[in-house]
């Protein structure tokens, strides 16, 4: 079975580096190879340019590009098509995706299945992992977990072509947030040649409010509308998608996505 592939970090007092991260990061490659594509072994090679992108350096001083080596040794297992971009919904995204295998998130692609829950980080003049203190992005914003995920989410969003979607949470005030990685990265990396549509899903508890009709998410629709990009939104409840990801009931890909 998976041995490290669903364990977390979440939950832990130590805010360190993930203890036997290499063994979890290269096993975690090899089962989604093995699975995906039986080409060759490039997992000593991704690790080792992953690592290369922060060991050594002080952890407030990890750059989004010091991980472009890393992305472009993964480069070919980044899927193309059937994306579901999220914000704020990370549960209930990842939930869908995996039981309806229509759409994929970026936890769905090697790169973002590698890393998914771990925490790492270096320290300035020594090549050794940090184990007891990492900084977050309320410490610097050029921490080496936040910087992986803002490099990672650029090469995924410029990979997505067709018909894409995303799921915000109708909830919040501000489902849709310039200053989230949806909204600072990825939508500023959608190429308006390659996507055709972008299906907004708004995630409500009630069918009472309408998310899709506020501020937030018809800013969204305009940044769409001036790069050339349709659109369209829905508000669909929490108990809709639910439904729709349950054992009991068939496992259509229309079922929230269109
Ligand atoms: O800031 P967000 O959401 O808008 O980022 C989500 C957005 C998704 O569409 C993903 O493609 O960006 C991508 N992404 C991840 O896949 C991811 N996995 C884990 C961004 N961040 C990711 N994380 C961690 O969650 C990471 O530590 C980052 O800072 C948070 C962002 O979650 P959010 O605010 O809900």
């Amino acid at each position: 079975g998976l041995v490290f592939g669903l364990k977390k970090n979440k939950g832990t007092t130590n805010t360190g580096t993930t203890r036997n991260l290499k063994e979890i990061v290269v096993e975690r490659c090899l089962m989604f190879i093995k699975e995906v594509d039986t080409s060759g072994n490039k997992c000593d090679q991704i690790w080792s340019t992953f690592k290369h992108a922060f060991i050594g350096k002080n952890p407030c001083n990890v750059k989004i590009g010091d991980y472009d080596q890393f992305i472009d040794t993964v480069h070919q297992y980044i899927s193309r098509n059937k994306t579901l971009f999220w914000s704020k919904t990370q549960k209930i995204a990842h939930d869908f995706t995996k039981a309806t295998k229509c759409f994929m998130t970026l936890e769905d692609t090697l790169v973002g299945y590698m890393m998914d829950g771990l925490t790492w980080c270096g320290q300035n003049s020594s090549m050794k992992f940090d184990y007891t203190y990492c900084p977050g992005y309320k410490e610097c914003e050029n921490n080496p977990v936040s910087s992986f995920w803002k490099r990672a989410s650029k090469n995924f969003a410029e990979s997505a072509q067709g018909r894409v979607a995303v799921m915000l949470n109708g909830s919040m005030s501000q489902p849709f947030s310039t200053s989230s990685i949806f909204g600072s990265i990825e939508v500023n990396n959608f190429n308006s040649s390659t996507i055709s549509h972008v299906n907004i899903i708004s995630v409500i508890s009630s069918t009472y409010s309408g998310p899709c009709n506020s501020t937030s998410i018809r800013n969204l629709t305009s940044i769409l509308k001036n790069n050339r990009i349709n659109s369209t939104c829905k508000d669909i409840t929490v108990s809709e998608i639910q439904n729709c990801t349950s054992k009991q009931n068939p496992q259509s890909c229309d079922c929230v996505i269109n």
